[in-house]
């Protein structure tokens, strides 16, 4: 089956955005320490396609040979995955991206691979700022509008668009 990738600094919301883009409460721990997450937690969706809660990114207090460690592992999953149909790549709707950020956002453009950004947490903010706050983020990783989906793992906005975004990646999705 396809799988997708769920991409992002570790704290940004991607267990919380995977639990509610299955609709379920328990699948994937969620968790008030960041940096937590170190193994890939995959989830089939509808024995259609799989989930992948990859590791957080980024997490400052980590030592560096863990965080290189890390980018290590990340690059090779999005360069040497031959089922992997796209990639969801959480920003935070509060957070300029970091470095670690535009990092991912080269990687992810000179493999060509699908991507889609889900901003999270956008019920930190009102409607107006949200939006204000998402085309600057949009701007800063050079990322198109088009491919962002503004979402809440809190309040649901914005996950039934993710999860039709996700399924059209996994129908052009062609396995070799
Ligand atoms: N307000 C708000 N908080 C969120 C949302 N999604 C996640 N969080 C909180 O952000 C923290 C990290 O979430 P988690 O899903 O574990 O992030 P991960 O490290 O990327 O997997 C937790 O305290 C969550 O409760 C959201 O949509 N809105
Ligand atoms: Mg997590």
């Amino acid at each position: 089956m396809p799988e997708i990738g769920l991409l992002g600094r570790s704290n940004v919301g991607k267990s919380s955005l995977l639990n509610a883009l299955t609709g379920r409460r328990t699948l994937a721990r969620t968790s008030r320490t960041p940096g937590k997450t170190r193994a890939c937690n995959v989830f089939a969706v509808d024995q259609r396609f799989y989930l992948v809660d990859l590791p957080g990114y980024g997490y400052a207090r980590a030592a560096k040979t863990v965080r290189r460690e890390l980018l290590n592992l990340l690059t090779g999953y999005v360069s040497r995955r031959d089922r992997l149909a796209g990639v969801v790549w959480l920003l935070d709707v509060r957070r300029d991206p970091s470095p670690d950020d535009l990092a991912m956002g080269r990687l992810l453009a000179d493999r060509g691979l699908p991507t889609l950004v889900a901003i999270t947490k956008s019920d930190k903010f009102g409607r107006v700022q949200r939006t204000e706050r998402s085309v600057a983020i949009l701007n800063a990783v050079g990322i198109p509008a088009d491919q962002c989906v503004v979402t809440s793992a809190r309040t649901r906005d914005g996950v039934r668009d993710l999860r039709e975004a996700i399924e059209g990646f996994v129908a052009e999705k062609r396995i070799p």
